[in-house]
């Protein structure tokens, strides 16, 4: 057996700064440059912000430098993209990506199909409505554009939104003053999602929503609508939530709970288009200190679910941001709602989110494995179970006090079955280490609701999981 002692990390300044103890003012932050991408690459997760072709370039350093993954903020849609039918001006659409590329950036192709504001170009309503046959125009001018656009970055986009904001603002039904919804009905996603897998085949397609966050009858609108997908074959891989928090900061639990039940579709789940607005906090000693426990929570909701791969903020700092300039949002003026202040500078806000993406490098996977002779466990008294604690840097099995160790509802304490520890080559090719655990309860089965394994790391950190076949539970910061 290889005993892999890798160096210790402390989490106690990560989850002093979540608990608000230490949160810096703004520009005051203590963390090197390049601090929230290099937190990010660690755990294999994804920050993001949006890119418009005019950014100018000390705003695209800053994105180079603290961001993993771009999306273009207008540069892609099918309105300013093509002026005219059949006509396409790829330009500021290829700037963007031809600067993202090399700065090591992934990039998100946003979007394809979005009937709001400049997402349609205004003649494609006027061609519809002039055919003699509107559903297979749409629907063949639909294929035309995506093998048009996904096809030209086939390979150079990793994600799509294929489909933007389907359902009616604050509704769960499908927005009844969509061209696309008028004129094919919900064929239209699958139509969208064809065509954009037929494109680029390795693209991971997303489904992308706004409102739903603060909406639970949208939300479940969204989710009984990728079902439906889903029942009927759509190639569709992921589901966007747009986050902008307009109305108030996220609800923590409540979001939590959204990305795991798209994580229960077997789908990816991303925050695509983060604001989080500092006029939420007026009222608050503290702003920034506020709103940077919001970034916290949101963060720390995503990296807790580990179908939850990436956070997008729609802009890269407070000085360019499009709720400066929208209707319902203008009046508050500077809205402030990034990690960057105006002038560049990372606020705490910053801090919080890299204090979060911490939390994701410990994943506890608890398995039963009652009987198995493997184990050298007498099949018919006792249970046994693994537990693995996974980690891209920092936290093993090692790291376990085994003293702090608990099972099931009592928390009955645990001792090493036999062991005390063991390699595993997971699905990935990737080795874990493995402990086990005798427990004195009999009975046990694979799946049992029962089979909970909590306890702490030699860090403080509290982690919780329980046998859920191959499901990967969440780990929790102590207090
Ligand atoms: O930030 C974008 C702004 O610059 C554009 O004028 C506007 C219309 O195209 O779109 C904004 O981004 C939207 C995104 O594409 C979809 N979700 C809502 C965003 C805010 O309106």
């Amino acid at each position: 057996m290889r005993r892999v002692r890798r160096p210790a990390r402390s989490l106690a300044l990560a989850t002093s700064l979540l608990a608000g103890t230490l949160a810096p003012s703004a520009g005051a932050t203590h963390l090197a440059p390049g601090a929230l991408a290099e937190a990010a690459h660690r755990v294999g997760f994804h920050v993001g912000a949006a890119i418009d072709h005019d950014l100018d370039a000390a705003r695209r350093e800053i994105a180079a430098r603290e961001f993993t993954s771009a999306t273009l903020e207008n540069s892609l849609k099918w309105g300013p993209l093509s002026p005219a039918p059949g006509v396409y001006d790829f330009s500021r659409a290829d700037a963007v990506i031809d600067w993202a590329e090399p700065s090591g950036l992934r990039v998100r192709g946003h979007t394809l199909f979005w009937d709001r504001l400049n997402g349609t170009p205004g003649w494609l309503a006027d061609e519809v409505a002039a055919a003699p046959d509107p559903a297979a125009h749409l629907r063949q001018r639909m294929e035309t554009h995506a093998q048009t656009v996904v096809g030209r970055y086939a390979g150079r986009l990793s994600q799509w939104d294929v489909v933007n904001e389907p359902l009616a603002a604050l509704r769960g039904d499908l927005d009844p003053l969509n061209l696309f919804v008028q004129t094919l009905g919900e064929s239209y996603l699958d139509i969208a999602f064809r065509a954009a897998h037929a494109a680029d085949p390795d693209a991971e397609l997303f489904l992308n929503e706004t409102l739903v966050e603060l909406l639970p009858a949208k939300f479940e609108g969204l989710i009984a609508l990728v079902e439906r997908m889903l029942a009927r074959g759509v190639p569709i891989h992921g589901v966007g939530l747009q986050g902008h928090f307009l109305l108030a900061p996220p609800d923590p639990f409540a979001l939590r709970s959204q990305l795991e039940r798209i994580a229960a579709l077997g789908l990816r789940v991303e925050l695509t288009e983060v604001d989080i607005p500092i006029s939420l906090f007026a009222s608050a000693p503290d702003p920034l200190a506020a709103q940077a426990q919001a970034y916290g929570d949101l963060f720390e909701a995503c990296v807790s679910v580990r179908a939850c791969t990436g956070i997008t903020t729609w802009g890269v700092d407070d000085g360019h941001t499009w709720l400066d300039s929208f209707f319902l949002t203008q009046q508050n003026a500077p809205n402030r709602p990034l990690l960057f202040d105006a002038s560049g500078q990372p606020k705490p806000a910053y801090d919080a989110a890299v204090a979060a993406l911490a939390l994701r490098i410990i994943d506890v996977d608890v398995d039963v494995a009652p009987g198995d002779p493997g184990y050298r466990i007498n099949p018919s008294s006792r249970g046994v179970v693994a537990v693995a604690i996974l980690g891209a840097d920092g936290f093993d099995v090692f790291d376990i006090v085994p003293a702090t160790l608990g099972f099931g509802p009592a928390g009955a304490p645990l001792a090493h079955a036999h062991g005390p520890h063991y390699e595993d080559v997971n699905e990935d090719g990737r080795t874990d280490l493995l402990a086990h655990y005798r427990t004195q309860q009999t009975g046990l089965s694979a799946g049992d609701p029962d089979a909970c394994v909590s306890g702490r790391t030699v860090d403080g950190l509290a982690f919780a999981g329980c046998d859920r076949g191959s499901v990967v539970e969440r780990s929790t910061a102590s207090p």
